[in-house]
């Protein structure tokens, strides 16, 4: 540490500040593993993107490092430079050092705040190894330095000129390993929420390069002239959209922006995600409800108005005028009140009537001035009422049949003993033979197994009440217990872990995808709790002495014959596919709790997974030829 520092009252209370930061991390960025690693990431972004939604700032560019260290630069103003009056140092470093007072000063503006509000540039330093701040302001460079979880070892000072014109903040950190699990950067994690900062914040652009590698790239720049209507086009390219142009309507009052972009298309999922201040609203709120309830009112006004609905027809639902819509929501909010447990849920009442208004006015004008468009929309949303109606029938047929004895629907479910949910599960199981074999070799007090035989059917092109005229999807649902649609309840879960055992080649790839839009569709609440897992089958056994050890890959092999004595002798065999090992083998490299390995399926962005989903399982053949070709381990960033 620098000699010349003289530590007085201040900068103890800041030590100890930024201490406790480094005692509990998690209270600041929730989790310490690879993504409180990215949150480091955001949180300097997120005073860039202020900056932009400020007015100040047009270009970003992140680097990650060599070494893994990350820069972050914009064109700003620069963080201020003068003397705090608070603190009596630079205002660059009490940004930097001063936990909770790091925020802005002065209100009014949008700001990001994911979380901290803006104080998390304090946060980054003190769980970093090292940082360094620069600032291009008033025709001078000026810098600062940080070592050791936020401590000063070089006060801000001026270190050189520059054109007056030049003005902007870089800021360069690296995460402290004491405190993260790991210290690898992903890019595709980072270029997915890039490029969607870069669709909210239209006209933004936004570079982001890897430099870890010495390949001499130049990186990839999103900026989008049109924001949320490209989001849109960019959700739909692998859709069928069944008009063309992108609806797109905005306003305006007392501060708060509210904007809105959609499309429908022939699918018959529905894509609606709302952002407030370029945060996802996962849980929605007042504004995505009040475009929802002015989106049914305006479409069965006009349905009537022009007799396509008659008198004695039933009004449309929410449900039916959502079918294959695409649609983003944003809304910029001085002051936003998130609610609900993890914070998802814009709670402003005030925003409900606004988003009403400007969507009602803008949509009813749209239907009005594009009558041929209309009449495509409304046939489309009236089809999606007579296919709830024929599902409702199919539901309960359904229902009907699960208040039978469950062992007996098909026969096909060889449940388990115990009815304790907490500690029961299910294996769906990839062909016959593989299921007989696991029936013998699980433990029939805890283990279900459902076999499949043969292919399940793709919900991406099929509607609900196709689906449930499907009978292993049937015998899903019903074996769940949650119901599905309207009707889902999570509290009704049969098992705790549902398991998804499909052999380690592509067409075990291929069910496994099927039946992950299946969960991801119909149940996704399911896999967002964490219910659902793929079995993962070793590739090798290694035979030494009396030990014999199962390997899931060729790293994994080679890296425990290493570890074995070389003048030990040993024997390698490939695995065969699950349905050439007999019950004892199954028990042992897959199913028995104690040694078997999961993959808990985990979907960090619903946003990307719905669009990889579409292109994996959509109208679009090439994409998904493609993609199974090149990855028949599955989706990376998505972690399935
Ligand atoms: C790479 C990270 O931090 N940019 C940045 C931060 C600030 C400003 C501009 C800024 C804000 C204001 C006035 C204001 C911050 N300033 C502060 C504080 N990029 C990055 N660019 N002038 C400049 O909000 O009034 C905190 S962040 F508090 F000092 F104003």
């Amino acid at each position: 540490m620098a000699e010349n520092l003289h530590y007085n009252e201040n900068d103890i209370q800041v030590l100890e500040g930024l201490e406790a930061v480094r005692k509990r991390p998690g209270m600041y960025i929730g989790t310490t593993d690879v993504k409180g690693l990215h949150h480091l990431v955001w949180e300097i972004i997120d005073n860039s993107i202020d900056e932009a939604l400020a007015g100040y700032c047009n270009h970003i560019e992140v680097v990650i490092n060599k070494g893994n260290s990350v820069t972050v630069k914009d064109n700003g103003r620069g963080i201020p430079v003068g003397i705090h009056p608070k603190t009596g140092i630079s205002t660059v470093e009490t940004v930097y050092t001063v936990l909770h007072a790091g925020g802005k000063f002065g209100e009014g503006g949008y700001k990001v705040s994911g979380g901290l509000h803006g104080v998390g540039a304090s946060v980054v330093n003190a769980l970093s190894k090292w940082v360094t701040v620069t600032v291009y302001k008033d025709g001078k460079i000026y810098e600062t330095k940080f070592e050791n979880g936020g401590k000063t070892v070089q006060k801000l000072t001026e270190i050189g000129t520059c054109e007056p014109e030049r003005t902007g903040t870089t800021v360069s950190f690296k995460p402290d390993p004491d405190i993260f699990d790991t210290d690898i950067y992903d890019y595709e994690t980072l270029k997915v929420r890039i490029r969607e900062l870069a669709f909210l914040n239209k006209g933004l652009s936004i570079t982001i390069r890897d430099d870890r590698d010495d390949k001499d790239t130049t990186g990839e720049t999103f900026k989008y002239d049109g924001g949320i209507s490209e989001y849109v086009r960019y959700l739909n390219q692998n859709k069928t959209p069944i008009h063309n142009e992108i609806i797109h309507l905005e306003g305006e009052e007392d501060g708060i922006i509210f904007e809105v972009a959609m499309q429908y298309n022939s699918g018959y999922q529905d894509s609606i995600y709302s952002f407030v201040n370029n945060i996802n609203t996962h849980d929605g709120g007042t504004h995505e409800e009040g475009v929802r309830r002015a989106l049914t009112r305006v479409i069965n006004n006009y349905a009537r108005k022009t007799n396509m609905l008659k008198e004695k027809d039933e009004s449309l639902t929410g449900d039916d005028v959502k079918e294959g819509l695409t649609m983003i929501v944003s809304c910029k909010h001085p002051n936003p009140q998130f609610e609900g447990q993890t914070k998802g849920r814009l709670g402003n009442s005030e925003v409900r009537k606004l988003a009403d208004n400007v969507f009602s006015t803008g949509f009813e004008r749209f239907l009005m001035e594009n009558p041929t468009e209309a009449k495509i929309i409304v046939e489309k949303t009236m089809t999606a009422a007579r296919a709830r109606v024929a599902a409702k029938k199919a539901r309960e047929v359904a229902r009907r049949k699960s208040d039978l004895d469950i062992v007996n629907f098909g026969g096909k479910l060889e449940d388990c003993k115990e009815k304790d949910p907490s500690i029961c599960e299910i294996f769906i199981v990839e062909g016959d033979s593989a299921g007989g074999s696991a029936v013998k070799g699980r433990d029939s007090m805890t283990q279900a197994i459902l076999p499949l035989r043969g292919k399940i059917l793709n919900v991406e092109k099929a509607r609900i009440d196709r689906a449930l005229s499907n009978e292993e999807i049937r015998t899903i649902i019903t074996a769940f217990g949650t119901g599905i649609g309207q009707e889902f309840d999570l509290s009704k879960l049969r098992y705790n872990k549902i398991i998804i055992m499909t052999d380690a080649d592509v067409d075990g790839s291929h069910i496994r995808v099927l039946l992950l839009t299946l969960f991801y569709r119909f149940f996704r609440p399911i896999v967002e709790a964490g219910h659902v897992y793929a079995a993962q089958p070793p590739l090798f056994c290694i035979k030494h002495g009396k030990t014999i050890k199962y390997v899931l890959n060729e790293q994994e092999r080679d890296s425990y014959i290493a570890s074995l004595n070389p003048n030990t002798k040993y024997d390698i065999k490939r695995m065969k596919g699950l349905g050439e090992m007999d019950a004892e083998e199954l028990n042992v490299t897959t199913m028995d709790i104690n040694q078997r390995v999961l993959r808990k399926i985990t979907v960090d962005d619903a946003i990307e997974a719905d669009a990889v989903f579409s292109k994996l399982m959509g109208e679009e053949v090439e994409p998904r030829r493609k993609f199974i070709e090149e990855n028949a381990q599955f989706v990376k960033n998505l972690d399935i």
